[in-house]
């Protein structure tokens, strides 16, 4: 399988993350990549490529152009009010205030278009962003050429981030640019698997009226896991989108068994909805050491999960989500990677 992950994803790395009140060392770091790329070529899977460079137009088509400029002028305009350290959001616009006026003041923008205030901007966010979209683009492009699937090693991660706005580690919602390009290359439905423990907030928001792209989405429940105020089992879409939403969230200690009851479950209704490419956010915090998340996956469940997904015999972009038992991750990410080309 050929794996696409550029080195740019460094240029991401805030000092800090909002965390219980503290400041810590970010759980999203770069070495989670480094995890991943040294089981990749442990397991003989060398078939690694840089991306290509990023193509803006199906970004553009896709997300918020006030945003798009937000994020790529932050930094600058951040340092130009004078603020010492990194972009923090410190005021979100919240009930009963207005949702559509956007202010002109920096720390008023961040706030306008963050939703969580976790995550952090620093001076090489951006260029991070864009390559990992561009890595994302990339395995697109060669699975819409031909190829049976592509893994892009994207970093930053991109499942929480919206139209307009970014939180939970994520800037560009890298899943929903590859689902959006294959439908702009023919694919006239197109599923989005997400596996990651979290649910996946920005991808069903991009997609929740649409009835071209369904999204699947299994993670823990909203009531006790981020992103809190989305992910119930009754948000089926809307309009001509409605049935094409599809969440299962699940509670603290749920193992192999439920897991795979849910996953198997959204398989069956991705198959038989008819789609014809696949896009899988691929995190592996639904392991059973991750530090922030709550379910009990072992590491051979991940090969088994992989093989599941692997029978649906689709075109199959993954895009690399979370996971942050760091030294896990590589082989719990190999091991899905692995149980796909062996389905
Ligand atoms: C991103 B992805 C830890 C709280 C973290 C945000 C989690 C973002 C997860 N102190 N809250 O879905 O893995
Ligand atoms: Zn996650």
């Amino acid at each position: 399988m050929r794996i696409i992950y550029s080195e740019d994803h460094r240029l991401h790395f805030p000092q800090a993350e909002l965390s219980g009140g503290q400041f810590v060392t970010p759980f999203e770091r770069p070495s989670r990549v480094e995890y991943v790329l040294n089981r990749l070529r442990e397991r003989k899977l060398t078939d690694i490529c840089a991306p290509g460079p990023v193509d803006m137009a199906p970004v553009q088509a896709l997300l918020d152009p006030g945003y798009l400029s937000f994020l790529e002028t932050a930094w600058d305009d951040w340092k130009a009010a004078g603020m010492a350290g990194e972009i923090i959001a410190a005021n979100v616009p919240a009930r009963g205030m207005h949702l559509d006026r956007i202010p002109d003041n920096i720390d008023g923008k961040v706030g306008y278009y963050c939703h969580a205030s976790e995550t952090a901007i620093t001076q090489g966010t951006w260029a991070a962003a864009l390559s990992s979209v561009a890595s994302a683009q990339s395995a697109q492009r060669h699975v819409a050429a031909g190829a049976d699937s592509a893994f892009a090693l994207c970093r930053p991660p991109g499942h929480h981030a919206t139209a307009d706005q970014y939180g939970g580690y994520c800037f560009i919602n890298n899943a929903a640019v590859v689902a959006d390009m294959f439908r702009i290359s023919g694919a006239t439905r197109v599923a989005i698997l997400d596996i990651d423990f979290h649910h996946g907030n920005g991808t069903q928001a991009l997609f929740y009226d649409r009835a071209d792209v369904m999204f699947a989405s299994l993670h823990g429940a909203p009531q006790d896991a981020y992103p809190y105020y989305l992910g119930y089992a009754d948000e089926i879409g809307k309009g001509a989108g409605e049935g094409t939403n599809l969440n299962y969230p699940m509670s603290e200690g749920t193992g192999f068994g439920a897991w795979a009851q849910a996953l198997d479950d959204a398989i069956a209704k991705i198959t038989a909805w008819g789609a014809e490419a696949l896009v899988v956010s691929l995190g592996v915090d639904a392991y059973k050491d991750d530090p922030i998340s709550f379910f009990r996956l072992e590491s051979d469940d991940f090969t088994d999960a992989g093989r599941r997904i692997g029978r649906m015999k689709l075109p199959t972009v993954f895009c690399m989500e979370g996971g942050y038992a760091i030294e896990a991750v590589g082989i719990n990410t190999v091991n899905v990677i692995e149980g796909f080309k062996d389905a």
